[in-house]
């Protein structure tokens, strides 16, 4: 699996920063294999966040993810390292610990809104262009 699923969360698209995301993914080398627009339900949102339905966080996770259209596209780099590299460039969860030079160590300063999600192993990166790509 050379793929990997990236989104561009709704705080990132209100701020009209989908373009540099996706222009440091391409600098970078990284090749996008599909990509489409849309607003996240609850119904995608759980299947997504399965690991973290019934957590504290998790009611906030959910209305902030569907809050307005995201974007979600597919990378695809030279190895399976692929989704490694891109969580890499996307820093830690939390921008306020993120280092510079990352997207979330640049742009973000709060867990809630971090801007991007990347998969975070080959295994989630299947199930994942799978659920938001499944014509892949
Ligand atoms: P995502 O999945 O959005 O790329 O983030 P990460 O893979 O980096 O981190 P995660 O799955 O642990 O968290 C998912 C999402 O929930 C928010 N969150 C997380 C939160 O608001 N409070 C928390 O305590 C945690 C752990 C941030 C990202």
């Amino acid at each position: 699996m050379n793929r990997t699923l990236v989104l561009c969360k709704p705080d990132a698209v209100e701020r009209a920063m989908v373009g540099e995301i996706l222009n440091r993914f391409e600098r970078k080398g990284l090749k996008i294999v599909a990509l489409r627009m849309l607003v996240i339900d609850e119904a995608l949102a759980s299947q997504h966040y399965e690991e973290h339905v019934g957590k504290g966080f998790y009611p906030e996770l959910v209305e902030f993810i569907g809050r307005s259209p995201a974007v979600a596209f597919v990378l695809e780099g030279p190895t399976e390292e692929t989704y490694a590299m891109v969580r890499l460039m996307m820093g830690a969860t939390n921008p306020g610990v993120a280092d510079p030079g990352t997207i979330r160590g640049d742009f973000a300063t709060l867990m809630g809104e971090n801007m991007v999600h990347g998969s975070d192993s080959a295994e989630s990166a299947a199930r994942e262009i799978a659920l938001f790509f499944p014509e892949l």
